[in-house]
């Protein structure tokens, strides 16, 4: 039986920067993700987090002239603020820092340890500081690593190793047999051909430099950064800590991560746990790399773009919703300014902004902003249930798309309905009916129908366009947060209450010209 908390996890990102738009884009997911599965009334636990420790880190901080602790106290709040400024809904924020990460880690290890899971070894590799991972000659593109274009450093030190390659057979056996556990499929197929072919231990600490949790039995040694990172998961939700905690919450239904992290997550991660008889996350969902204009990002080229570039031109809603819908999820996808512009004008602007638009200026206008009583089922016309139809088939549309984190067509299946509701006004013609008082009753039905399907999109697009949906939920005079809605309660039809104000405003998306 799975749990009842939907646990969701972004990765926990390095400091040695200001976030990107490649940042932005898994954490705008996981929040549409989370905020959609709290309006399907389930107990949503969403946490992101940042990565501190590691020679990366270290080796930023020193280049300020800055201890670690300094610089990253320093950086952490330009991550928080950008997760702000996008509404992400995040339950709770883990730094590796912290002690209660620290400590927790430090028990993992030793109980590691103490199960023989662990031994001294001595290492000669070659490390890329930007991944933060040894690679094997043949990752290498002219010597360079394939990410950061740089050539790996040869290290050569007494290591501690985790039996990773004793988890082999056990890892196959998980692919195999659970489907799910990575996903998406092209990428399952991919992790297990990898771990076929067979798995070396992993070594899991430093001795050349300090910045990190120290093995508990050897403080010459730190433990390797993603060996501490990985962990994040577990120790967030009170592994080590609070285990009724623990119990409740663990394990994660969904790891969301890029895949250039997915080998850590599906390979490395899951042999941990299984190391110590801990429950398995239930997916580990790989998606794309975003490029810009075609290219790698490159803080040094016009492809640095930082999301706060974008924000005031598109609002969060904006920002939002044109990543999650341009990018099929899972793929590799693009930015551009043209295309973010041109979507949001055709979808948000026009679609979406003037259904709004023109169903309250019209209700204003013909029935003095006042929602007319709701139709007798002998009042609904063929055209008003091919309108709830429509409804219908775009809410289960996302309800099936999201299950199966295929994110952008959920947005795809969603305004379908918006497209249909704009097909239903041209089709009644509710200016046309207002020429004729003897078809008020009619008029009436029409702009309940609208109202109603308004109603209908603030719920829908909650998840998606948080403050869009919130004003729109206020301007048809209903109560409260829409983010307090579920499904269950308010996705259905007829509950536009008779009688109640609504008020018209400016676009909700204003026109980009
Ligand atoms: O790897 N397109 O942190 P990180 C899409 N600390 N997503 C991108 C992206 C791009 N161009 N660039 C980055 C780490 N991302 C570790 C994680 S987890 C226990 C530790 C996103 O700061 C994507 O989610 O390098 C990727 O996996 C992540 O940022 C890497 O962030």
């Amino acid at each position: 039986m799975s749990k009842d908390t939907f646990y969701l996890t972004t990765p926990i990102y390095y400091v040695n920067d200001v976030p990107h738009l490649g940042h932005a884009y898994t954490t705008v997911a996981c929040d549409f993700i989370a905020r959609w599965r709290r309006m399907q009334g389930r107990p949503v636990h969403f946490l992101t987090g940042t990565d501190e420790h590691g020679e990366k880190v270290a080796r930023t901080a020193a280049a300020k002239g800055l201890t670690p602790e300094e610089w990253t106290d320093e950086i952490v709040p330009r991550w928080t603020e950008l997760w702000a400024a996008l509404d992400i809904s995040n339950d709770d924020f883990i730094r590796t820092t912290e002690p209660r990460h620290e400590g927790p880690v430090q028990q993992f290890m030793t109980a590691l340890h103490q199960r023989d899971q662990i031994y001294l070894g001595s290492y000669e590799g070659l490390y890329c500081v930007g991944c933060e991972a040894f690679k094997q000659p043949d990752e290498l593109v002219d010597g360079n690593c394939p990410l950061h274009g740089v050539p790996p450093e040869v290290v050569e030190e007494d290591n501690y190793f985790f039996r990773l390659s004793d988890y082999r057979q056990r890892l196959i056996d998980l692919y195999e047999s659970n489907p799910r556990f990575v996903m998406p499929e092209a990428r399952r197929r991919e992790v297990l051909g990898k771990v076929r072919t067979g798995l070396d231990d992993l070594s899991i600490s430093r001795v050349s430099f300090d910045w990190g949790v120290p093995v508990p039995w050897d403080s010459k040694h730190v433990i390797y950064v993603w060996v501490d990172a990985l962990q994040n998961y577990i120790t967030a939700v009170g592994y080590g800590s609070d285990e009724e905690r623990f119990a409740r919450l663990w394990p994660a239904s969904v790891h969301m991560v890029g895949k250039d992290i997915l080998w850590f997550h599906s390979v490395i991660w899951p042999a941990m746990l299984m190391a110590l008889d801990l429950p398995l996350p239930e997916t580990v969902f790989a998606h794309g790399f975003l490029q810009v204009g075609g290219e790698k990002m490159s803080k040094s080229k016009l492809t640095g773009i930082s999301p706060h570039d974008l924000l005031p031109t598109f609002s969060s809603d904006g920002y939002r919703y044109f990543f999650v819908r341009e990018v099929s999820f899972g793929q590799d996808g693009s930015f551009s300014w043209e295309a973010m512009a041109e979507r949001y004008n055709s979808d948000l602007a026009n679609d979406f902004g003037n259904l709004v638009s023109r169903s309250l200026s019209m209700i204003a206008r013909y029935l003095g902003g006042v929602v007319p009583a709701p139709p007798e089922p002998s009042e609904l016309t063929e055209v008003e249930h091919g309108l709830m139809e429509k409804q219908r088939a775009a809410l289960a549309g996302m309800v099936e798309a999201i299950d199966e984190y295929l994110l952008h067509e959920a947005l795809r299946s969603c305004w379908s309905f918006v497209r249909g509701a704009n097909a239903y006004v041209e089709a009644v013609t509710p200016w046309g009916l207002a020429k004729d008082e003897s078809r008020r009753r009619r008029l009436e039905v029409v702009l309940y129908q609208l109202a109603d399907s308004l109603r209908l999109l603030a719920v829908m697009v909650a998840p998606i366009a948080p403050q869009a949906a919130q004003e729109l939920w206020r301007r048809l005079g209903e109560q409260g947060s829409v983010h307090d809605r579920t499904h269950s309660e308010d996705a259905r039809w007829g509950l536009s209450a008779e009688g109640t104000q609504i008020i018209s405003g400016p676009p909700l998306f204003p026109r980009i010209v």
